[in-house]
């Protein structure tokens, strides 16, 4: 449950930390099951996530990206619903119901995991309207400066749509210090294991290369409100899954309702 502080501060700034929400144990049976899935990645005869596949063309050093492994984990399904996870989304949304868009694994590898550049989430998502999705960020590693911590920027989800500039940033270090008249500051988000990290689909966001000797492993929980609707329009990996008409909500068996209210 969030203080009303720390909701304001979140409407504020567009990123909040959670804390705690895993023990050792539930993340290490996580981590099993992450490490099942992708051995298993090939197998016609056991569930698989929508994609699983190595980013990186060098087997040697994989950058892993894995969407919905919840369709292929139990453990994973079972963490959608976690109670402190849908309250504090409940409360950072104000929905009166919750229902998944997809998950995502963030795997980089020690020494070799890459840059996810700056982007806005939302309109990465352009089969959903409004932009106003909030995300919960679950750390499976102490992810911190050494590893490729999440960078964010804090204000920049009230200044609309704004993926054409960050598009044109030539590489991670080139966020000026403003845009648009308004000072752009970047705050490092370091989440140790098992804590949860929220940030809203508008907010500016991304983490640098892992160079340390550890793993940084996490998993992104995308959530819809009630209010999220389809737009036919739109490309996304999500796409062939949505059985609704344009302009409709967002439900069905691959989006499923983890919370309503009451
Ligand atoms: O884990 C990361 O590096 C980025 C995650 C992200 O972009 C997200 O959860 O929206």
């Amino acid at each position: 449950m969030l203080s009303r502080l720390q909701i304001s501060e979140f409407h504020e700034r567009g990123f909040l930390s959670g804390g705690q929400l895993l023990d050792g144990a539930q993340v290490e049976e996580l981590l099993k099951e992450l490490t099942r899935v992708i051995e298993e990645r090939d197998r016609g005869d056991v569930k698989q996530p929508v994609l699983c596949r190595n980013l990186n063309s060098n087997p040697e050093t994989p950058v892993w990206q894995v969407v919905n492994v919840w369709e292929a984990s139990e453990p994973f399904r079972l963490l959608l619903a976690n109670e402190k996870i849908v309250e504090e989304m409940a409360q950072l949304t104000g929905a009166g119901r919750l229902k998944i868009w997809h998950d995502q694994i963030q795997y980089k590898p020690a020494e070799t995991g890459g840059v996810n550049m700056w982007h806005q989430d939302a309109p990465l998502w352009p089969i959903l309207a409004p932009m106003t999705e909030v995300s919960a960020w679950v750390a499976l590693d102490d992810v911190d400066v050494d590893n490729g911590c999440m960078s964010m920027v804090p204000g920049s989800h009230l200044w609309g749509d704004q993926m054409e500039f960050i598009r044109s940033l030539g590489s991670y270090d080139d966020m000026p210090g403003a845009f648009d008249g308004k000072d752009v500051e970047i705050v490092r988000c370091p989440v140790r294991t098992g804590e949860v990290h929220y940030h809203h689909a508008l907010t500016w966001h991304g983490s640098h290369t892992n160079t340390s000797d550890r793993p940084r492993r996490a998993i992104a929980i995308h959530y819809m409100t009630e209010e999220t609707r389809f737009v036919a329009s739109g490309e996304h990996v999500m796409k062939p899954f949505v059985n609704v008409e344009d302009g409709e909500e967002m439900v069905g068996e691959h989006f499923p309702e983890v919370w309503r209210r009451g």
